[in-house]
Parts: structure tokens; sequence; C-alpha cells
């Protein structure tokens, strides 16, 4: 039965995303081939276990599928061990959690209020209400993360397990440094690289696969893949709290993860996502996709130095990677939620997001963020980031002026009707 009502919606969205600037952080466009490997009959097989391992029968050919999006995120980040299974980055973090650790045992991760993530011990998600979830964060002078003061933290506080990864810090990680934290305390080394994961995989930012123990990522955020979550290890490694097999052998990690995924976290895996990761993966280890994420952190530079340009504040000065967190409180009087709907009334599409050491709620927030993975991916250069900016600035000295945020609206469905988003559609 044709349903128009979400046909109409559906289009009512690529429309959205057809005509407007893009500039959420952790969204980008997965190509038609990936789209494509989600929308089928895969959709409706059964395959609770894993490969070889199935609880349900007529699983040779999602086997291959797995077996396949496995061996190329392997091959992608260098590493041993791959479970592509979890439904998101979220749902991968609860796995490892639950694999690796005891409710009430003490996890240290960055806060949230800082740019760090929900799941890494937020006290309204699960990891901060089933574990005692402590903190480091930036400098309020700098915006960087002190390793020095992470140490302490960690020598205060002795947690089972370390997180580094965020979801709006624009510098690069110390995973070194990290890992030798971590080892002083006992603790296992878990980095969530759900945002720069596609910067990682082709060789523009620092590796945590030689120093982390284990690798959480999304696969929707830079990496251009289907939403979803995936988990890594540079290298299996028997378990470090003497668990054995019935016959006396230690328990690899592969194992311990594997049943904190299923059937620890999830039941069936959604294996038309799974053949989506496997297509994204293969273009992630392309030329073209290095090309794409040099552009990436181009752009954001680019679009960076023009905010500093006009006299903006973005947190820790500047970026390395794919986004920028613009603190609205020097020189506007803006909060970040007027600021995100002022936006969008042009078709600019950013998020509202707390600053360090902010005074707003994270409801009304001081601060914006901004990326260019998913604009890249339309196929915007340095140049159109600096006219965005430009748009931008205007907007976020003027909010309340309606005709020229219609004219820049208007701007901007022009300039992106240049750059068809699925052009072989
Ligand atoms: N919601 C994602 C982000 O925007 O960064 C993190 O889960």
């Amino acid at each position: 039965m044709f349903d128009s009502q979400i046909h109409d919606l559906i289009e009512q969205e690529k429309q959205r995303q057809i005509n407007g600037v893009e500039l959420i952080a952790s969204e980008n466009f997965a190509s038609k081939e990936v789209i494509d490997a989600m929308a089928n009959v895969l959709n409706n097989k059964y395959a609770e276990g894993y490969p070889g391992k199935r609880y349900y029968g007529g699983c040779e050919v999602v086997d291959q599928i797995e077996n396949l999006a496995k061996s190329r995120l392997n091959q992608l980040f260098g590493t041993e061990y791959a479970n592509v299974q979890p439904h998101s980055g979220a749902q991968a973090n609860a796995a490892i959690f639950l694999a690796c650790l005891q409710a009430g045992d003490t996890v240290l991760g960055f806060d949230l209020s800082h740019g760090g993530h929900l799941s890494h011990g937020s006290a309204v998600n699960y990891s901060g209400k089933i574990y005692d979830a402590q903190f480091y964060g930036v400098e309020e002078d700098t915006g960087v993360i002190d390793m020095d003061k992470v140490e302490a933290k960690a020598h205060a506080t002795k947690p089972k397990l370390i997180i580094c990864g965020a979801s709006a810090y624009s510098q690069d990680w110390d995973y070194a440094r990290f890992r030798a934290i971590a080892d002083s305390v006992g603790a296992l080394l878990l980095a969530d690289i759900s945002h720069p994961a596609g910067l990682i995989a082709t060789g523009l930012l620092n590796n945590p696969v030689e120093h982390c123990h284990i690798i959480s990522t999304t696969t929707h955020k830079t990496l251009r893949g289907p939403r979803g979550g995936v988990i890594m290890m540079g290298k299996n490694f028997d378990n470090p709290w003497g668990r054995t097999t019935k016959k006396g052998n230690p328990i690899k990690m592969s194992s311990i993860l594997n049943s904190g995924v299923f059937p620890g976290m999830q039941g069936g895996p959604l294996e038309h996502i799974i053949a989506a990761k496997a297509v994204a993966f293969n273009e992630a280890l392309t030329p073209q996709y290095k090309t794409y994420t040099q552009q990436v952190i181009k752009n954001s530079q680019a679009m960076a130095s023009a905010f500093i340009d006009a006299g903006y504040n973005i947190v820790s000065g500047g970026t390395v990677n794919h986004l920028m967190l613009l603190d609205l409180r020097k020189n506007t009087s803006i909060s970040g939620k007027e600021a995100d709907a002022a936006l969008g009334h042009a078709h600019i599409t950013v998020n509202k997001n707390m600053v360090p050491f902010d005074d707003k709620s994270p409801f009304v927030t001081s601060g914006i963020r901004l990326g260019t993975p998913a604009i890249t991916s339309r196929g915007l250069v340095e140049s159109d980031c600096q006219e965005i900016v430009g748009w931008i600035d205007a907007i976020l000295k003027d909010h309340s002026n309606e005709s020229l945020i219609k004219d820049i609206g208007t701007k901007v469905s022009n300039k992106m009707s240049q750059y068809p988003l699925y052009p072989s559609v």
C-alpha cells in the first residue's frame, strides 16, 4: 500500500537536506550505495549470535555480509578485532561498560558540559546511574584538556575504565599519555572516536589503535556510513580479570566484548545496516575518501579562521578536526538556542551547544557547534565556508531582522542548488 503521508514527509525532508547548509558536526550524507544497501530484503532476517554461531537457520548469506563488514573495518583501522553489530555508538559503549565493569565501578570520562558524551557517565544516562562516574574537563582559560589534571583525577578516583573522546572538542587526543595514566591506575582505556573516526582512518589525526585497549565509534559521522556503531581492538588480549573457560584457558577480550553486545545488550543484529556499514568501509578505503577527509579539515579550518577574523571566540582557540564550538558570549548577546533558531530560518542548520563553564542551561546554552563533514560531501570548499561564515555572522548580529534572514535563506538555497545531493538520482 502506497503510504502517501510518509512518502510526502520523506520528500519534504529530502528537500530540506538539498536546500540547506548542513553544519551539524555529527551529520553527513551517506552515498546512494550506502543508502541502497540498507533498504532491501536483509531487513527481513533474524541472525542472533555471530557468523558461524547463530541461533537461527538461513544465516549463510548474512554470515558472509557480517564477515565482510568486519574484515573491511579491520583493514580500515589496522585492528585485529571488530564487532559490527551495535545499533549505535551509545549501545556500543553500553556493551563495553557491561562487559568490562560491575555496577558501582568508577569510570573517568570527559565532562558532557565541556564537550563530552552522554554515554560517558552523564548523570541522566544509564552510565551515570549504574556506575560511579567521575570527570575531567578543559581549562577555563585555554579550552584545552590539561593532561596533568587528568592524571591527578585518575589517581584520586582510581577508575576501572578511562574514556577519551568527545562530541564537541576541536583538538586532538594524546592517546599515549592517556594509556600511561590508565596503566598507572590499572584501568582499561576506551577511545570513543565517533566524531573523528574518518579522519583517524585516513591518518589525519592521532591514532588510538596502538594505545587504547578498546575503541568504539559510530559509523554515520565523518565515516559517512549508515547510522550505527562498532567496537574494535587493536590487539585481542586475555581478559585482565582472570576469567577462564571450563577447561581453564583464559577468556579472550573478544569473547567478553561479543557477549557484552549479544546477548548482553542487544538481540538480533540489523544485517541490512551491517551491509551498509560494509559498503561505507569499502568507500573509506579509497583514495577519494582520503581526499574528502583532507577537505573536511581544510574547510573546518577556513571556517574557524573566518570566525576568528570576525571577532568570535572558538573554544580552544581553533580546530584541528572537523568541528568547532563558538562561544557566543564574547561578541554577541544571542543564546545558542536563539542562534540555532535564527540560522535555521535561513536554512543553515547548526545545533545549540553548552560551552565549558556555561552559565546557561543545556536547553538554552551559550554556544553553537558547527562541523564541515556534510557540506564537504556536497562539494563545498574553503571559499564557500568563508561565504557561509559571513551569512552566519550577519544573522547572529541581527537575529530579529526577518528580511535579512529571508534574503540569506534565498542565497543559501540558490547556492546549494548548484551542489546536487545525489547527482545520479
Ligand atoms: N548526538 C551526537 C552528536 O551530535 O555529537 C552524539 O551522540
